[in-house]
């Protein structure tokens, strides 16, 4: 087959896979653009080590020298983490040029999916999933993140979405698409740092009643992704009306600064990082763990239906 012409699966995770193991895959581009080096690092070690010590195999997925990696080495997160900024941020439509010219891209919550259904993986947490941003109507800024989820095979496990978006808009899209979005033990949609938002999502209890889920729509051939959003635990989460002005000060920063396309939420992540002295990046690390936790889990209930 012409794709393991780009495709490398480490030995670990394809064993795994085809022993039917729970395997949990995760991005690369929250380690190069969504948090600074070295914390990025240390994070993206030790979110492996929670998929591992909930009974799963992790997979961090992202392109190295154009070789699309499932399964990164200790080596290569500190690459792309070191890196940083200065690696390709790859969504869908950036992973053909960095794989045909041999380059380190960091893949999105979009060619995260993409490559974890090439090798197999049904199952992928990350922090949050890109979306609609606020002021779509003129800049026409859609995340490429909702049309994968519309598309391709994988559920996502994330914190719900940021105030940096529109998250109004964003679940109209994913209505749109036919995505179904969950709320795990919460029918209020997560707004990433906080447990609440303005918005309503369905509610669903368990691991097993997700993994339920999953089998009967992919079953179906009702293609596309799932979206489980897991609120922040309580005691990392950070206080509303403080994250709301902090968001729109950043906002008014990106504007005054006329970001646009690829680097405005990776702008956004770093303006918020700032102006809450550190205090959101470790609300982010610490709910990027518990949604690799609760991957885990419905990694291990899916494998026990497939
Ligand atoms: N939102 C976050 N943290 C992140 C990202 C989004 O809270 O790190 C990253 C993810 O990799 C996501 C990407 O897929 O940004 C979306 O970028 P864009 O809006 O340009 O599609
Ligand atoms: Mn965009």
């Amino acid at each position: 087959m012409k794709l393991e012409k780009y495709l490398t699966v480490s030995e670990e995770v394809k064993n795994a896979i085809k022993e039917n193991k729970p395997v949990v895959a995760l991005e690369s581009t929250i380690i190069s653009h969504g948090m600074p080096y070295p914390k990025n690092v240390e994070t993206a070690l030790e979110v492996e080590k929670v998929v591992r010590e909930n009974g799963a195999i992790p997979a961090t997925i992202a392109i190295i020298n154009g070789e699309i990696k499932v399964g990164l080495t200790k080596e290569e997160i500190e690459v792309i983490g070191k890196a940083g900024l200065s690696v390709t941020k790859t969504s869908r439509r950036d992973l053909a040029y960095v794989v045909a010219n041999k380059l380190n891209g960091a893949t999105t919550v979009a060619a995260t999916m993409i490559c974890a259904e090439m090798a197999g993986i049904k199952v992928f947490a990350t922090g949050g999933i890109g979306g609609v941003h606020r002021g779509a109507e003129t800049t026409m800024d859609i995340s490429a993140d909702l049309e994968e989820l519309g598309n391709t095979n994988v559920a996502v496990i994330c914190a719900g979405c940021k105030s940096i978006l529109d998250m109004g808009l964003t679940l109209e899209y994913l209505e749109t698409k036919g995505v179904p979005v969950y709320g795990y033990q919460t029918n209020i949609l997560p707004a990433f740092y906080t447990r609440e938002s303005d918005f309503k999502v369905s509610k669903i209890n368990s691991e097993e009643e997700i993994a339920k889920v999953l089998k009967a729509k992919w079953d179906l051939e009702l293609n596309g992704g799932v979206v489980i959003a897991n609120p922040i635990p309580e005691e990392f989460s950070m206080d509303r009306n403080l994250i709301d002005k902090t968001i729109l000060d950043a906002l008014k920063e990106a504007d005054e600064n006329g970001i646009k396309g690829k680097d405005t939420t990776p702008f956004l992540l770093d303006k918020v990082q700032k102006l809450t002295q550190g205090k959101s990046l470790e609300a982010n690390i610490r709910l990027v763990f518990n949604n690799a936790k609760l991957a885990s889990k419905i990694a291990i209930e899916y494998s026990k239906l497939a």
